[in-house]
């Protein structure tokens, strides 16, 4: 491995995988998207998708392999209902999905977005054609949130991105019914000053569970003088205590390099919300929003990034 700039994910040469262009009904961008894994092998991605009022929903598209052939809901698969939920007034973003073996369902942790700003949300479901809402579970400002698969001791645990003022840090807390939420700690804290990891922080896609520890893809967001460049980050947390940071990387592993992910709506992001592991348990396939435009997909070795954060952390 060169000492340069080991290259840990790899972008697929069919990227962008999935565009506005490709959906059956007219849509501004589709982007972020949360991934799982079904039962027939079947990959499913809940995208975001931006409608031409600027508001979003999460739509499903489904691919035998993961990379084409994609087929797409065609009306919204889980709409903003503000009726019922006001937090979802301006629309729901950003989903990230996480297989809970005790209930047999997917948890789809979401965004909200009203007056009062982002919040998180939660859904159960086990089909992606029906949900069980229970709205909003983290009030404002709040996003970029993921359940954890199986209850810690008797809790289950919430990773999330409270704003306190300039600092947006990762934190994480638990609840017996998956509705009250305590025990708040902080489980990884930006970094000032210059780093590509200052001030802004938040988890991207749910955490992966290795022998070693939850690996954590995070995104940092580097302000500069021409806006925002969010790039991803590694860090491996305790498997029984996740708010214990094991180790962290210093330097990004992923950035906007290609046109895609330089230039579109907001340029210069990538924003991964979702993965699915190969059946080697290694290769990570990783969804990610390039520029809030388009879908991407890359690959990576679990195996790979653990040495990398031996070496680097
Ligand atoms: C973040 C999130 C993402 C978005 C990114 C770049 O704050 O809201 O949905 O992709 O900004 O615009």
């Amino acid at each position: 491995m060169s000492n340069q700039h080991p290259e840990l994910f790899h972008r697929h040469k069919l990227n962008p995988i999935l565009t506005a262009a490709d959906w059956p009904y007219p849509v501004n961008s589709v982007f972020n998207p949360g991934a799982a894994l079904l039962p027939d092998g079947t990959t499913l991605l809940l995208c975001r998708v931006e409608d031409r009022r600027g508001h979003s929903h999460l739509c499903a598209a489904r691919s035998a392999n993961g990379v084409d052939g994609w087929k797409i809901d065609a009306e919204p698969t889980l709409r903003p209902d503000p009726v019922h939920f006001p937090e979802e007034l301006w629309g729901i973003e950003d989903p990230r999905i996480t297989w809970v073996p005790e209930l047999r369902k997917f948890a789809v942790v979401f965004t909200t977005f009203s007056r009062e700003g982002p919040g998180v949300a939660l859904a159960l479901t086990e089909d992606f054609h029906s949900f069980e809402r229970f709205g909003e579970i983290m009030s404002p400002d709040d996003k970029d949130a993921a359940l954890m698969p199986s209850r810690l001791g008797d809790y289950w645990a919430l990773i999330h991105r409270p704003v306190n003022g300039p600092e947006a840090n990762i934190w994480i807390s638990y609840s017996s019914d998956l509705r009250h939420w305590g025990s708040h700690k902080i489980m990884l804290a930006a970094r000032r000053g210059s780093w590509w990891d200052a001030n802004k922080i938040g988890l991207s896609t749910p955490p992966v569970e290795t022998a070693r520890g939850w690996l954590v893809i995070y995104h940092g967001v580097k302000i500069t003088g021409a806006g925002c460049i969010y790039r991803l980050g590694l860090a491996l947390f305790d498997l029984h205590t996740p708010e214990k940071c094991l180790k962290r990387g210093d330097e990004w592993v992923f950035g906007p390099e290609e046109p895609y992910e330089r230039q579109g709506d907001v340029d210069n992001v990538v924003f991964p919300c979702g993965y699915t592991v190969n059946s080697d348990g290694d290769t990570l396939n990783i969804y990610y929003g390039a520029a809030d435009s388009s879908i991407a997909l890359a690959t990576g070795s679990i195996r790979a990034m653990l040495e990398w954060l031996d070496q680097r952390a």
